[in-house]
């Protein structure tokens, strides 16, 4: 359905700033109920402004003074917005989507999934071979990585790593969330019980020597069949120097989080990470390992991973090794300036070593704990200059619209996350909050990028199971608009950045998902619940305007 007037399509807490966006000018705007059509609110204030990286003015009605719960519609003339709740914890909705897709992407077990109708018998058991001398090596489970049916080490390790980040930012969330796992751990919850399906395949992609294995996968893409029926023989390619940083790094992370839940599955963790960083500290970089036919996460250094393996361990260990390895890297890897930290992703993994540094002060010490705070501040003011410029209050750069640009708003709205929770001012707060907007339809597309999430939201992702079974998985965050998306599919519009997005599942350059899409879109979700939902009070209200 193609909508006129932008807003978040799943809706806003009742308190929250609450903001309707249009291309056009709004006139005789107002607030319907989505039942009955009545209006329900019509005070409000229009405001334009210049959008620099679109050239055009966007117009924003301001509906902050209305916070009845229920179900609407935003009206103008000629022109409506998508159906959006007001209350109804929209934040834990998302986080719980978000969370669940990592069930239907589940590898190596019979799905049978009543709440999304997701189902597959069990796929990917055969035995898979080293591509160089044919060994063979046990490596079932996981998480398929995105629309192919590929594991990789790399979007594994920044995927839990972040997720794992929930411990410290919404352990109330975790805590609280029922998920309806086939197979929870209560002890556990289910977010962890699902994030160790995905640690129990990484443990097994660790070589005897402590290196880890790149990834899994048929030497070509399989076409568009269901998982059971992509039967190519498997082959496990090459260890590879950043696939074993981030792999010590997520490991380090996961032990903590499991040290007061689980010592035993903690200290198989953090021997791993070790044994993963011994490997390391006896090896130059191993870069651009082979990679078939299938997709590659290539990188030209590992210094970022290192650096956050060796962050994690000085965490989960206070050995003074690590520390020394931190302090010695950090300025070659994170550069010096003080308001420049890039979207965290798997190119960008070391963006988690101040993150981590700031979450855990005891830990950390008093100094890295100091420089990691003062770096992840000064960055949240950039971006909030950034969100403040733009029409959608977006922080995306021009050149920031390539592969996954909705990956990097909401990484960027969890940089802005921490700056909150690091002085709680509350624009830090808002400005994140405008970054999940985004995705999910307060942009210039009135699109919501999450699956089962609205309206206007993508039916047609780039995923094999999807097209194979006509079965939309749920909670799918996809790659959103990309400026180079048609010179990649060939099918994604030739427009500029913010405009360059199709819902056709050829369109693998802006409607694939991968899991390291939703990483951040999970932490942030469970941020905003924990802090928002659980502290709003009509108290709030007049001062958000
Ligand atoms: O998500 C990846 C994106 O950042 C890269 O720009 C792109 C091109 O290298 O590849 C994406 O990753 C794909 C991977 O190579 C194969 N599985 C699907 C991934 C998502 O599209
Ligand atoms: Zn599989």
């Amino acid at each position: 359905m193609e909508f006129e007037v932008a807003i978040n399509q799943i809706g806003y807490g009742v308190y929250a700033k609450k903001v309707a966006f249009s291309l056009h000018p709004m006139r005789r705007v107002h607030l319907v109920e989505d039942m009955t059509g009545a209006e329900r609110f019509r005070a409000g204030t229009v405001e334009e402004m210049r959008d620099p990286i679109l050239g055009r003015t966007v117009y924003q009605w301001d509906f902050t003074g209305f916070g009845a719960p229920g179900q609407y519609r935003v009206v103008a003339e000629g022109a409506q917005s998508a159906s959006f709740g007001l209350g109804g914890q929209p934040y834990r909705s998302v986080f719980s989507l978000a969370m669940r897709s990592y069930l239907c992407q589940r590898c190596g077990i019979a799905l049978n999934d009543p709440v999304s109708g997701v189902h597959h018998p069990v796929c990917h058991l055969r035995p898979a071979r080293t591509v160089d001398t044919g060994e063979v090596v046990e490596v079932s489970g996981g998480w398929h990585d995105a629309g192919d049916y590929g594991r990789y080490t790399q979007t594994a390790g920044v995927t839990v790593g972040q997720i794992l980040m929930l411990a410290e930012l919404a352990p109330r969330t975790v805590a609280g969330t029922d998920l309806s796992l086939p197979d929870c751990r209560p002890e556990w919850s289910d977010t962890w019980t699902e994030v160790a399906y995905e640690l129990d395949w990484m443990f097994k992609m660790q070589r005897s020597d402590g290196a880890v294995y790149h990834k899994v996968n048929t030497d070509q893409f399989c076409a568009m069949v269901l998982p059971q029926d992509d039967v190519e023989p498997l082959i496990v390619y090459d260890v590879a120097t950043p696939d074993t940083g981030i792999f010590a790094a997520a490991m380090a992370r996961a032990a903590r989080v499991w040290q007061p839940l689980d010592p035993g599955y903690a200290t198989k963790a953090l021997h791993a990470a070790m044994r993963a960083w011994d490997f390391l500290s006896h090896h130059q970089p191993l870069l651009n390992p082979k990679n078939g036919h299938t997709g590659a996460y290539s990188r030209q250094s590992d210094a970022d991973e290192r650096l956050w393996a060796a962050a994690e361990l000085w965490l989960s260990t206070g050995d003074m090794e690590y520390e020394r390895y931190v302090d010695a890297h950090w300025t070659e890897v994170l550069g010096d300036a003080p308001g420049s930290l890039p979207a965290l992703n798997w190119q960008h993994c070391a963006v988690m070593v101040p993150i981590a540094m700031a979450l855990d002060p005891n830990r950390a010490g008093e100094r890295l704990f100091a420089r990691s705070q003062e770096r992840l501040v000064k960055n949240g003011e950039r971006l909030l200059q950034l969100s403040e410029a733009q029409g959608f209050g977006v922080v995306l750069a021009a050149n920031e619209y390539r592969w996954a640009s909705a990956k990097a708003a909401v990484a960027h709205g969890l940089n802005l996350a921490l700056a909150h929770r690091l002085t709680q001012r509350k624009e830090f707060l808002d400005a994140a909050l405008a970054q999940w907007n985004f995705v999910l339809g307060c942009n210039a597309l009135c699109r919501s990028w999450l699956t089962g999430a609205g309206e206007g939201s993508t039916r047609h992702p780039h995923h094999r199971y999807v097209s194979a079974s006509g079965i939309l998985i749920p909670g799918l965050l996809v790659g959103g608009a990309n400026a180079e998306g048609y010179r990649q599919d060939h099918v994604s519009p030739n427009v500029d950045g913010p405009m360059a997005y199709v819902d056709r599942s050829e369109a693998f350059a802006v409607n694939e998902n991968a899991i390291d899409y939703n990483a951040p879109l999970v932490v942030l979700s469970a941020y905003l619940h924990e802090t928002w939902d659980r502290s709003e009070s009509p108290r709030d209200l007049g001062s958000r305007g």
